[in-house]
């Protein structure tokens, strides 16, 4: 029935408390980091589910992060519970125990496995179009922050430490450059030279309008638009991702948004002329982000956003090159220059943000109008 050339996925479901029979499991998404299987249930009734192996290499406390997500799972629903209407099982992820009662499992190769129910119905995008799209991304995104403003911060632990701390990004880019281990670094000097000549003015901006400025808070931490579960209606049903819920900025969850939402292309898009800004859509999405985010966002962090949209297309180039440089050893790659063709596409939206910045700094100083319906 389950096939899988790497892994024994029926050994593995086997140990979830499952209901029902699994008839056909099928690769899912198209996440950078971890393995994905959606599991069909051929009994009326039950549930499919989504099986994840999670990358324990990059996320180096599996126990740790299933702790944060239990948290965050069991916070949401208990607010979306307050909310007459709504319908926690089916607008929060549902983790799936195993038979000893935790939320994941370590195969006998030291793989790490976790369970949720998969939401039917549902779909998401890579490339978004649809302007009120941009409504519904920024209100899910901004809710999502407001619901967890009163979970202690200090709950949490950081599945990833450093994650959006640019001076970091930026040493380890420079380490890579300086090593350069697989012989790269020569074919791609035109790239390094543009990326560093940004890095200080970035890592100053940080520290003076972001860590300086504005303090931390739980955010999302990986804001892309097809983290966004949308239903029939394209309404979103369900944030998901929720491996980098933990201590961050708003201003990088912003920036991150800003960046899969506001680019007419693909993340790794190869021609460069494709690239171009969606100011519609980024107008929609920040009168959706603070219609939610003025209940609680500050005038330092509201200020703090536009550094956040800067930083985080030049951060994701910076990370996707220094993965090229060190070859390949971070995220899943396609084809050989996947990487290098990733980081030329955000270095080419960073452009066109930085050569933009004033007319979108003006949208975000736009009073917000709440629409009446
Ligand atoms: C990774 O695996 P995925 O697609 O959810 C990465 C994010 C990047 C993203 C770029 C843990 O996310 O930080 O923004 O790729 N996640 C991690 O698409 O590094
Ligand atoms: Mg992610």
């Amino acid at each position: 029935m389950i096939i899988n050339e790497k892994y024994d996925l029926p050994e593995i479901v086997s140990q979830f408390q499952v209901k029902g029979t699994i008839s056909v499991v099928k690769p899912h998404g198209s996440g950078h980091i971890n393995d994905s299987f959606h599991l069909q249930n051929a009994q009326a009734g039950s549930p499919d589910y989504l099986l994840q192996r999670i990358n324990s290499a990059i996320f180096k406390d599996v126990p740790g992060l299933m702790e944060n997500i239990y948290k965050v799972i069991t916070h949401l629903k208990s607010k979306l519970a307050e909310i007459p209407g709504s319908n926690p099982d089916n607008e929060v992820l549902t983790l799936v125990k195993t038979a000893d009662s935790k939320f994941y499992y370590k195969d006998t190769q030291g793989n790490y496995w976790r369970m949720y129910h998969y939401l039917k119905d549902t779909r998401s995008f890579d490339v978004i179009e649809d302007n009120s799209l941009g409504y519904e991304g920024g209100r899910a995104f901004g809710r999502f922050q407001a619901q967890l403003i009163d979970l202690d911060i200090n709950s949490l632990c950081e599945t990833i430490p450093d994650f959006h701390n640019i001076s970091k990004r930026v040493n380890d880019f420079k380490q890579a450059i300086a090593s350069d281990p697989v012989g790269r670094k020569q074919h791609i000097q035109a790239e390094i030279d543009f990326l560093s000549s940004r890095a200080e003015h970035l890592i100053q901006l940080s520290r003076d309008v972001v860590e300086g400025a504005t303090t931390k808070r739980i955010t999302h931490n990986d804001t892309k638009f097809n983290n966004l579960l949308l239903d029939q209606m394209n309404r979103v049903q369900c944030v998901v991702d929720l491996d980098t819920v933990m201590p961050g900025y708003l201003a990088y969850d912003f920036g991150d948004a800003i960046r899969t939402l506001i680019n007419s292309a693909s993340e790794d898009e190869k021609d460069l002329d494709k690239i171009r800004l969606n100011i519609p859509l980024f107008e929609s999405y920040i009168r959706g982000y603070l219609e939610q985010a003025s209940e609680f966002i500050t005038p330092e962090e509201v200020r703090s956003l536009s550094a956040g949209m800067l930083i985080l297309p030049y951060m994701q180039s910076i990370r996707f090159l220094t993965d090229y440089l060190n070859g390949d050893t971070y995220y899943k790659i396609h084809f050989p220059e996947h990487n290098l063709q990733r980081s030329r596409a955000q270095t080419q939206l960073f452009r066109q943000i930085e050569g933009n910045l004033s007319e979108l700094e003006e949208i975000i100083r736009k009073p917000v109008i709440v629409p009446s319906t």
